[in-house]
């Protein structure tokens, strides 16, 4: 097991774990860390240039304008406060495969290229064309991992969702008539319970999740900035009110899961 310092996390996961064997999983588990770390900052500790553009009750985005090669790669994050149901559940929804077309309004069409393990899996995704700009498609590995919860020992685990542009030599990029984007996405999931004071059983009334979602795109081609801007403001808050809906309306009548 890792070494660790007075007050340092743990992210190790279990080394029992098959995707430890696999040619990915030093990238895999490089990335969560480092992902999970720039999660857990505040939006005034992760640098400057941070500006809100959405903000609907507890949710929250922001975005950095940053350009690369001419194309717009804004990274964004976005946090939110939602009733009712746990990290574990949003983590589930959010990396299940066949939930996806559920709730991923952009999405065309998804195969899973290669299951890794139980809790990481390559996917291939199309995506919706925006006019005037070609079509996208996109090749992830995607990661569900539970973290210890070092700041309330107690209190329910962390889990996060981390995906990350791979290559898949069966789909090379820009072959198609596609255009191939590359991201790095985190979902991190914090699961607050208040207790009743009668102590009473905890029902789905005493929980709520802090989700914090982080985001880098780079379109891989041209597009037009204002296009792009525009879209993605629209589309990331859409995205995040649609999918935790989703998600309270999936789990209303399940037991809840920690
Ligand atoms: O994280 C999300 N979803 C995951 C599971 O699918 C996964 C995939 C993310 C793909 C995000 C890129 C999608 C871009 C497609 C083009 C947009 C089509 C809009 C069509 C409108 C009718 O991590 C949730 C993702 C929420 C996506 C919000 C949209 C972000 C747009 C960013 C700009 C992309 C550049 C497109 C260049 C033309």
């Amino acid at each position: 097991r890792e070494k660790l310092k007075t007050g340092q996390i743990p992210i190790t996961p279990p080394p029992t774990s098959p995707a430890i064997q696999h040619r990915l999983w030093p990238e895999v588990d490089r990335l969560v860390k480092q992902q999970v770390a720039m999660a857990r900052m505040g939006i005034g500790e992760c640098g400057t240039g941070w500006q809100l553009f959405a903000e609907d009750g507890e949710m929250k985005m922001y975005r950095r304008e940053e350009e690369v090669d001419g194309m717009v790669v804004d990274p964004l994050k976005a946090v939110h406060v939602v009733k009712g149901i746990t990290g574990h559940e949003v983590c589930d929804y959010f990396f299940n495969p066949k939930y996806r077309y559920d709730w991923e309004t952009t999405l065309e069409h998804m195969t899973v290229l290669e299951t890794i393990s139980d809790d990481t899996l390559v996917f291939l995704q199309t995506h919706k064309r925006i006019w005037p700009a070609s079509q996208r498609d996109v090749v992830f590995w995607s990661h569900m991992r539970k973290l210890p919860n070092d700041q309330d020992r107690d209190g329910p685990d962390i889990w996060t969702v981390v995906n990350n542009s791979t290559e898949s030599p069966e789909h090379p990029a820009n072959v198609g008539k596609c255009v191939r984007i590359y991201l790095t996405v985190c979902l991190l999931c914090q699961t607050r319970v208040h207790p009743p004071k009668d102590g009473a059983p905890i029902t789905r009334n005493n929980v709520s999740c802090k989700i914090t979602y982080c985001s880098v795109v780079n379109p891989g081609g041209w597009a037009p900035a204002s296009v792009l801007r525009a879209v993605y403001k629209r589309e990331y808050p859409k995205f995040l009110k649609r999918f935790t809906s989703y998600v309270i309306n999936q789990t209303k009548n399940k037991p809840l899961m920690f």
